[in-house]
């Protein structure tokens, strides 16, 4: 079955909606093992990692996320330059090509959850919404865990 492409119109009355199912490609969209680390307070940006799979065969972009949790959440990219030296910039708008997963892990994409509402307590959970072009949105639980994590299983 070919794909139905909504007007923009459409979109965003649905995306208003509370109940707005997903839409424009987000419905192929796979997101697993989402995880942040807790923080001390909330001076500091939180982070937020899991990966997103494209299972449609159509490029999905993400948008922007958005979560109660922080003012500012953006997704950033870390690299290393040749000195060894890191640094992050805003990642923009993610293109995911069908079949492709992308990562946001430590030491590469990232959730970076700037102004935190409150802090990130370890076993606790936050709600975060991936936001895509067409208006589609996944909605993802996402765990806190311990200061010291490295990923779902740590
Ligand atoms: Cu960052």
């Amino acid at each position: 079955m070919k794909p139905v492409f909504l007007s923009a119109v459409t979109a965003l009355m649905l995306n208003v909606s509370l109940s707005a199912p997903a839409l424009a490609g987000a419905e192929d969209i796979i997101v697993d093992g989402a995880w942040s680390r807790a923080s001390i307070g909330t001076s500091r940006p939180g982070v937020a990692y899991m990966t997103i799979r494209n299972t449609g065969d159509e490029p999905v972009t993400l948008t922007e996320i958005r979560t109660e949790i922080a003012m500012m959440p953006e997704i950033h990219r870390t690299s290393t330059n040749e000195q060894g030296v890191s640094s992050m910039t805003p990642a923009g708008e993610i293109k995911i090509e069908p079949g492709e997963t992308v990562a946001l892990e430590p030491g590469g994409l990232h959730a970076m959850l700037m102004r935190l509402q409150r802090p990130m307590a370890e076993g606790e959970s936050y709600k975060m919404t991936l936001v895509f072009s067409g208006g589609g949105e996944v909605v993802v639980e996402v765990p806190i865990l311990g200061v010291a994590a490295r990923g779902p299983e740590g």
